[in-house]
Formats: structure tokens, sequence, C-alpha cells
């Protein structure tokens, strides 16, 4: 763990007491001025340092921003967010997270921004990425399973997000198939998953998170006013970002650790609760075909659950999916 993670450790737990130079001194070993030029550091950051001789250093005023450290004060997380990444703007933290993977980033690294200005959604789509205004973070993990079951790190994910909305706010999310995060009807959140793997080994997955905090709605570009929403939208008043960024990290550790102990079973139950028009009508669309379906929910590897008009039951692995109107069908 680097000394920066250590020394937040120890002044977090010193609470508001002084703690001694000598202390950090041999906790950290690193000698008195590392420590601090560590300090200055924090400072930079926004954190006011009081340094008294012969007592030692306490915090006394905490920036509200996010930072690295800012995010790693009060982190209760064992191997998630470890190693921050923070950028005030960047086009895409996707494209970051996947140079740092391949420079070999540690399972956990995560990248975040202030703002993205050529934020990515899937299929080439863009994902509007105000500045300030919301969560823009892309997690790098290194699964040890096939190729194949990174579809069920997208499910999870959006279980992970909608529990944390529910968790933090209150409100009431719904997964709309294969991972758009609703809160009445209009997008919250979106996830984009892009894998790095070699025939039968993933080489790394990185997780991309876009959740909508503190937008109003002009925020939002003319186009998708009308589908898009916020967390301050919904709730009428202004989310703390870095709070609620490290609730999302912790709840995504917790959820990671027992889909690896325990499979897929638990999150197809947690998405299928949160299933968004299940056991209605869908029209699927693959590039050569279309046709009618009832959605089920998901099946026990993460596929789509349909049964046709002949009673079939039928998984599908790709394709895009639609709601008829209400009543419509
Ligand atoms: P998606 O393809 O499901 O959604 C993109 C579509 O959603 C757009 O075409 C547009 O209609 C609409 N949209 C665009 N921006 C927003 C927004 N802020 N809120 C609601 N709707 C919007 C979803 O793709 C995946 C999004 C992942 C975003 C994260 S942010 C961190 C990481 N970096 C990055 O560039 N992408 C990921």
């Amino acid at each position: 763990e680097s000394t920066r993670n250590r020394l937040i450790e120890l002044l977090e737990t010193s609470d508001k007491q002084f703690v001694s130079g000598q202390l950090l001194s041999e906790k950290l070993k690193i000698s008195r001025s590392a420590i601090w030029k560590h300090m200055k550091e924090l400072e930079k950051d926004g954190y006011h340092v009081e340094g008294v001789s012969r007592k030692g250093y306490r915090i006394v005023k905490f920036p509200d921003k996010v930072s690295e450290n800012t995010i790693q004060w009060g982190l209760r997380t064992d191997w998630l967010g470890k190693k921050i990444i923070h950028k005030t703007s960047t086009k895409t933290t996707q494209q970051i997270a996947h140079q740092a993977a391949q420079d070999n980033a540690e399972h956990g690294t995560i990248i975040i921004a202030d703002e993205q200005t050529k934020g990515k959604g899937r299929m080439n789509r863009q994902w509007q990425s105000t500045k300030g205004k919301g969560i823009w973070m892309s997690i790098i993990l290194r699964p040890d399973f096939l190729p194949v079951m990174a579809p069920q790190l997208t499910l999870l994910s959006a279980t992970v997000l909608a529990d944390a909305i529910a968790e933090h706010t209150a409100l009431t999310p719904k997964i709309k198939w294969p991972n758009d995060i609703l809160i009445n009807e209009k997008k919250t959140a979106g996830i984009l998953t892009e894998m790095q793997a070699e025939q039968d080994q993933i080489q790394y997955v990185v997780i991309g998170i876009g959740i909508n905090v503190n937008q109003i709605t002009e925020d939002f570009d003319k186009d998708i006013q009308d589908k898009a929403t916020s967390l301050q939208i919904q709730t009428g008043h202004q989310w703390n970002i870095k709070d609620f960024i490290q609730h999302v990290l912790q709840s995504f550790e917790n959820s990671y650790d027992s889909f690896m102990q325990n499979g897929f079973p638990d999150v197809k139950y947690k998405w299928e609760s949160y299933g968004y028009r299940i056991g209605e009508y869908i029209k699927i669309k693959t590039l050569h075909k279309e046709w009618k379906a009832k959605f089920l929910g998901i099946a026990e590897d993460g596929a789509l659950l349909t049964k046709t008009d002949n009673d079939e039951i039928k998984k599908i692995y790709s394709g895009e999916i639609e709601w008829f109107m209400r009543g419509e069908d």
C-alpha cells in the first residue's frame, strides 16, 4: 500500500487529535522532512494542516472536492480504489484505463474525471459528462475467469449502481436490459464494459460507469433532455459526489467479492428485483430478423430469457430489444 494511503489512514484514526511527527515517521518508515512534504501535498489539495512543534500534525479542515486524497480519506474497501487516478478534465476515462491496464495497473485501480470531453457510450454513442456534475469513472479488473463471463460483470455492475442509488438516496431505480439505470423511466446512469482478452484468458476488463448526480435539466443537450435525469432532478437537492463515489466503490467491492465466491445466482435475483418491465412483451432485433417474445428475466448465465408465442423458452445473447408502448401489445 502506498505511503500516502497509510498516512491518510493514520491521520484519519487520530481524528482531530495531533499525531506526532515521530510516530508518523516510525509507522511510515520515512524521514520527518518526507512527512512534511506529504503535508504540503495535502495542503495543495485543499486540506488545512496544523503543525505544532512538540505536538505534531492534525487536519483542521477538509476539502469538499473530488481528488485522489479525498476519495481515499474514509474509504473502507480492501482492494478497490487503493490506486486512484484523478483528472480534472479528460477525453474519456476509458482510454486512460486501457493505457494504465496495458502498463500493468493493478486489479481495482480506478480512473475518475470531473469532466469528459469525449465521453463514450456503447456502440460509439456519446456520453455527456458535464464538469463536476456526475461520476465519470472507470474500474480496472483482472478477473480470473473466461471471457464469455464478462457480460455477467456488466449485469453485476448494474445491480451495484441500483443498490448504491437506492441506499444513498432512497429513490427507486430500475435496470433496463442490459444496463441502463432508470429513475421514473429516465436514464440516470450507464455502464460500458470493455475487455482485452486472448483466446480463453481475460487480460483485463474496464468497467466504465457514468452516473448523473447534480445536473439540472438544462445541463443536458436538448436531444436528451426528455430521456435523461439526475439524482438532483429526482430529489430536488444536490449530492456530495465524493461521498457517493465512496458508497459506489464499497458496494462494488462487496458485490464483486460475493460474486467471486458464490457465482451468478445472487446477481441474477438482484438484477431481476430491479428489472424494468419484466413479464411484458418485447421486440427483439438482430442483424437479420425481428420477432416478438415475452421478457422473462435473465438466465443463469446472464443471457436474456424470453418465451416465444409457441411457448418456447429462448435465450438471447445479442441484439437490441424494444418494449411495446404500454397497452400496445
Ligand atoms: P449507452 O450507449 O447506453 O447510452 C448512450 C446514449 O444515452 C446516448 O446516445 C444518449 O442518447 C444518451 N445519453 C448520453 N449522455 C447521457 C447522460 N449523461 N445521461 C443520460 N443519457 C445520456 C451508456 O451508453 C454507457 C455510458 C458509460 C459512461 C461512462 S463514464 C466513465 C466511462 N468513460 C466513458 O467515456 N464512458 C464511461
